[in-house]
């Protein structure tokens, strides 16, 4: 899974980046036509806890993939210039963060001379609809012609798909605020659309803004909704602190009433938003978390640790983390009381099971 950061020039998003992906770049790198990449663990402090229970060998996290999208620049008529190259460098990404201004520094002036986030999150939205627009208007002229010469049932079959999408995208409204059946998804995903991208805006503030909580509810209200969601950092102070060792860091955060890291806020709601959760497996060996989508079952789970298991699968164990712990994280005691179970092939997997798959 990939989430590319976007955000307007000098928005915080490499600020945003190095606090998360905890690394440091060099500002001449900083500079360059090429994004950063970064694969970052996924807190889990569940999964801490197996490992401080079974002392494994190892511990093995699940990731999440990180990318500072960078080419967005201000052209010479003073606006923001969205390229083609940097629409195809968001293309990739399974879902986008994206960090919006609204923190006062003078020495870095916002392109548009004034902090509104109305405004920001709208010019993305508006280049985004366009390129869609653009992408499917051209595929349904070629559908068509194509239809002319031969009747391909699979062709056929995205014509009232693109319809649909082009009639969505003429109201300026995003995709991603859609219902889209598993077909009609499928056959989106070969185009890589823009707006159809889940996202989640950042507000990236002054430690010192009084206005936070009112600004964040503004801004939910309006646009949160089917695959939007809004969080607010401080991008500033975060990455200090993310410099900082741990319990220097609690301190700090403490006295700025800062509750949770960014990193951890962000990992947690862009998990939710691309529809995963995690299942894992415990041992002397290993503790892993393994990342799915909601909804999976315990073959198609099985499948994400090994391939083979897809097709071996007889029978999953399943307890899940927060009856293990009740019992003390005995199994003999899961088991005992009923938490501990043998599930079939279409049992759907939740966040937070431990599973153990029985395969031939
Ligand atoms: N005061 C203040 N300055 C910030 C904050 N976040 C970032 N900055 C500063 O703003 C400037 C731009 O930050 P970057 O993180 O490089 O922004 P960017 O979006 O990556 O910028 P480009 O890659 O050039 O488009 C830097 O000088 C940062 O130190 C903040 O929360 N408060
Ligand atoms: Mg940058």
């Amino acid at each position: 899974m990939q989430i590319g950061i976007v955000g307007l020039p000098f928005s915080g998003k490499s600020t945003l980046f190095q606090t998360i992906t905890k690394t440091h770049l060099d500002p001449s790198v900083l500079t360059k036509a090429e994004a950063h990449h970064a694969i970052v663990k996924v807190p889990d402090a569940r999964l801490e806890k197996c490992s401080e229970l079974f002392s494994p060998r190892s511990t093995v996290h699940a990731t999440i993939e990180f990318v500072d999208v960078v080419g967005l620049k201000k052209g010479e008529s003073g606006s923001t210039q969205f390229t083609t190259n940097f629409l195809s460098n968001v293309k990739t990404n399974d879902a986008l963060v994206q960090v919006i201004r609204l923190f006062e520094n003078h020495t870095v002036p916002h392109p548009d001379g004034t902090l509104d986030a109305a405004r920001d999150i709208a010019s993305f939205e508006t280049e985004f609809i366009l390129s869609d627009m653009t992408i499917i208007e051209m595929r349904i002229e070629r559908i068509k012609k194509q239809l002319q010469k031969i009747q391909d049932e699979n062709v056929k079959k995205e014509l009232p798909v693109l319809e649909k999408c082009r009639k969505i995208l003429e109201t300026e409204k995003p995709l991603r605020e859609v219902d889209f059946t598993k077909e009609e998804a499928h056959i989106l995903k070969t185009y890589q659309l823009l707006s159809i991208k889940p996202i989640l805006i950042a507000l990236n503030f002054d430690e010192s803004q009084l206005t936070v909580a009112d600004t964040v509810k503004h801004v939910a209200g309006k646009k949160e909704g089917k695959n939007t969601k809004v969080v607010s950092f401080f991008g500033k102070i975060e990455m200090e602190m993310s410099e900082l060792p741990d319990d220097e860091a609690r301190v700090f955060m403490n006295e700025y009433g800062i509750k949770e890291s960014a990193l951890d806020t962000l990992i947690r709601e862009a998990y939710a938003l691309l529809g995963l959760q995690s299942f894992f497996t415990v041992g002397e060996d290993e503790c892993r978390a393994w990342t799915i989508k909601k909804g999976m079952t315990a073959q198609e789970a099985a499948g994400v640790i090994h391939s083979d298991f897809v097709n071996k699968f007889i029978r999953a164990e399943v307890v899940h983390y927060n009856d293990f712990i009740a019992s003390g994280g005995s199994f003999a005691k899961a088991k005992e009381v009923g938490h501990w179970r043998l599930e079939g092939k279409e049992y759907i997997v939740n966040d937070g099971d431990i599973m153990e798959i029985r395969h031939s």
